[in-house]
């Protein structure tokens, strides 16, 4: 108890002297690994998700990650020792493991650049991270050399004036039922747009894959919050920031969680009306200029939008509707039978294995999320999250894994377009 008092009270005081922007600074912080083995443990540790300093993440395996800023690792470590809570550091040096992945970035870029100047190749994204400009050009560059297949598409600008842009994959003829994927709603789950750009170059390059376009169509939006993503790879104090760049009534705080915006429930259960929270839901549902351009793109595809699938990472999940109440959907076997389908499909390629269920009884409640609003008013009859891995890096997923992760999902990706067919186009 004396260590939670001593952090609250170093909080109070290092919050003050704040007129810039308020950003966890990455010196000295550390990536812990919970392991709460009973209800009181699992409630002291819930005690610091609302706490400045302390970033939580639920991951898969039953732990709880937490990312702690240097001055309150001395005090936590007393908590949780003298509290019996069993911890384990994976990440003993942020700072410097962002240093390592910047540097190697910059290397497989720079490789990269060299190697295909004069023809850049189709699967440039796989090796590194592809910032905002260069997902652009990427998207750009499909779209111009597979007409035929690919069309860009624009929902609208940012809130800092970027085009939030895809790409509609579709054979020409009648308009069909359609699935449609975003990633990068979150700023630094860097592994979703490379996912999201791989499963785009699947559909459209790899002739194999012709016949998932034959009776479906696809919209594919790699970076659902370019300013934040953008913000990440601007410089590498900045590198683990989640939420949009909108300014917010409190100077220091900039940005709303995007996924907690969207007009389902907004600021029920699981979204913070504190801007300085990560969870932030924003003054009002939508207020964000990009939830309101991926709402006003869905809903003008007229119904035939039946899949919406988000990438976020990490903790390996598979998640559908709903998070703002543990109730569970009409269609819940359904989501549940094709969840599961994803799930077993998914670990035949490398034994990665997922967890399925409700996001709110799965992982936590969480409101306003955009998976509840593409089922409850989108018109999707399906709609899932998918938390890609971490690994032992959490959002610091190397590069070199873009390429296995991307490919086991694209097993997933499979089994839903299966599944859709199934259901929706007749006469088969
Ligand atoms: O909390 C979130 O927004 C998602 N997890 S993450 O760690 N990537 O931030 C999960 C969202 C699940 N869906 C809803 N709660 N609606
Ligand atoms: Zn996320």
């Amino acid at each position: 108890m004396r260590s939670f008092i001593l952090i609250l009270v170093t909080l109070a005081v290092s919050s003050f002297a704040q007129d810039e922007e308020n950003l966890a600074s990455l010196e000295g912080m550390q990536a812990w690994k919970l392991f709460c083995d009973t209800p009181e443990k699992l409630r002291l540790v819930k005690r610091f998700e609302e706490i400045p300093g302390f970033d939580m993440i639920q991951t898969g395996d039953g732990s709880i990650d937490v990312f702690v800023v240097a001055q309150n690792v001395e005090p936590f470590r007393d908590l949780l020792e003298q509290n019996n809570v069993r911890y384990e550091v994976f990440i003993e040096n942020v700072k410097e493991k962002v240093l390592e992945e910047h540097v190697s970035q910059q290397v497989e870029r720079a490789t990269r650049k060299l190697l295909h100047k004069d023809s850049p190749s189709d699967d440039m994204t796989f090796t590194y991270y592809l910032n905002f400009d260069e997902v652009d050009l990427y998207l750009e560059r499909i779209a111009a050399r597979y007409s035929s297949v690919a069309n860009l598409v624009n929902l609208g600008r940012s809130y800092e004036g970027r085009q939030m842009k895809g790409l509609k994959i579709a054979k020409a003829g009648p308009k069909k039922v359609a699935i449609f994927i975003d990633a990068g709603i979150h700023a630094r789950e860097w592994i979703a747009p490379a996912t999201a750009l791989s499963i785009l170059a699947q559909l459209v390059v790899n002739k194999t894959n012709e016949y998932l376009l034959e009776h479906v169509d696809w919209y594919i939006v790699p970076v659902l919050n370019p300013d934040g993503y953008q913000f990440t790879h601007s410089h590498l104090m900045n590198r683990l920031w989640r939420k949009t760049r909108s300014p917010t009534d409190i100077a220091s705080c900039r940005g709303v969680d995007a996924n907690r915006n969207f007009g389902t429930h907004w600021m029920g259960p699981g979204a913070s009306s504190n801007p300085c929270r990560e969870t932030y839901a924003g003054p009002n549902a939508f207020s964000e200029v990009e939830t309101r351009n991926l709402r006003d793109f869905i809903l003008a595809q007229n119904g035939t939008i039946k899949l919406y699938l988000t990438l976020h990472s990490y903790g390996q999940y598979i998640l559908y509707p709903w998070g703002y109440t543990t109730e569970l959907p009409e269609n819940e076997p359904e989501l549940r039978a094709l969840a599961e389908a994803c799930a077993k499909a998914i670990a035949t390629v490398r034994g990665t294995k997922y967890t399925y269920g409700t996001s709110a009884n799965h992982l936590y409640l969480a409101s306003g999320g955009s998976d509840d609003w593409a089922m409850d008013q989108g018109g999707a009859d399906l709609s899932y999250t998918i938390e890609l891995p971490g690994g032992s890096h959490g959002f610091l997923l190397p590069a070199s894994q873009i390429r296995p992760v991307a490919a086991e999902t694209f097993e997933a990706i499979k089994v839903i377009h299966s599944h859709v067919k199934a259901r929706y186009v007749s006469g088969l």
